[in-house]
């Protein structure tokens, strides 16, 4: 079987992104500039209401970006709490290429992506305006289970050199508080990868997978024999621990998706509902349903 490459990208959101990278990838692209391609398409997409334009704002009616995206070097570039811009993975990929930093946040990262040539817009489409002065009304903070299969998009590449990358990029959390960043945009919590190794990347209530260092300890179940299926089981069994008397509980879940260097890759998530888009030479690109603990 040919296992390389292959792309694996979390949520439906995933098919789209998976078919423009895996064309950069045939066309001899660099990976990563393939990978900023295709989630370039979920962050540009209106509809979709949890990456990038048209994500939901803030409970201030801001919309507030967070994304990361890593290559086999272990070299990494991120930004978090960014706004005005609609393509936050690739201020990122810009960060890991342009600056001698990881990450940029905020006003600073707004500076930056400007002086890179980024154009300011304005990200909260009509939509996402009335649906935030809806909830307005009542100003309840609780985040939807599996956000209309949505979500942030997390992508994972073994490429045809045998090397791994990934990103990550989202609106985070609707209605969260100003300034909040999650963990998409952090190395090691939304994303991680060793190229001797695997990857992983984790989607839903990122609070939970900052907690526990989820996308890193995923990485280092597989670096001791643990599958990608088995590793992210065991992480989210670990959440779940952590979480079974907490006030998050009720609106929990997380996702992992993880790929390893032989080209065998996984996902695992806390409550039904999760899937994600794999594409390899095999079978194309195709949705396939996470296993998970409850429902
Ligand atoms: C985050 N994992 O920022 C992301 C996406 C999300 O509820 O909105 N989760 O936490």
């Amino acid at each position: 079987t040919q296992k390389k490459p292959l792309i694996i990208s979390t949520w439906n959101h995933g098919l789209p992104a998976n078919e423009e990278t895996w064309k950069q990838i045939k066309n001899g692209k660099p990976t990563l500039d393939a990978i900023e391609s295709g989630m370039n398409i979920p962050e540009g997409d209106p509809n979709i209401r949890s990456v990038g334009y048209g994500g939901y704002p803030d409970r201030e009616g801001k919309v507030t970006l967070d994304a990361c995206i890593m290559d086999h070097n272990s070299d990494c570039g991120s930004v978090s709490f960014l706004e005005g811009i609609k393509h936050p993975i690739s201020v990122a990929k810009r960060v890991l290429q342009n600056t001698p930093h990881v990450m940029l946040s905020g006003e600073g990262a707004f500076q930056f992506a400007l002086e890179e040539g980024f154009k300011e817009e304005n990200l909260l489409t009509p939509e996402s305006e009335k649906d935030w002065k809806k909830w307005l009304e009542a100003s309840k903070y609780k985040p939807v289970i599996n956000i209309e299969n949505h979500d942030t998009i997390s992508m994972l590449v073994l490429d045809e050199a045998g090397n791994i990358s990934g990103g990550c990029t989202t609106s985070g959390a609707a209605w969260k508080m100003h300034g909040r960043v999650g963990d998409s945009p952090i190395i090691g919590a939304g994303l991680f990868l060793d190229n001797e190794v695997g990857a992983a990347a984790a989607t839903g209530l990122g609070e939970a997978v900052i907690r526990t260092a989820g996308s890193a300890m995923v990485v280092e179940l597989m670096r001791q024999g643990k599958s990608p299926d088995e590793a992210c089981k065991e992480i989210v069994e670990r959440i779940y621990d952590k979480h079974k008397n907490h006030k998050d509980m009720e609106y929990l879940q997380v996702g992992f998706i993880a790929i390893n260097k032989n080209g065998e890759y996984g996902g695992y998530s806390l409550r039904s509902g999760f899937n994600y888009a794999v594409y390899d030479e095999d079978k194309g690109n195709r949705m396939e349903d996470a296993q998970f603990k409850m429902t």
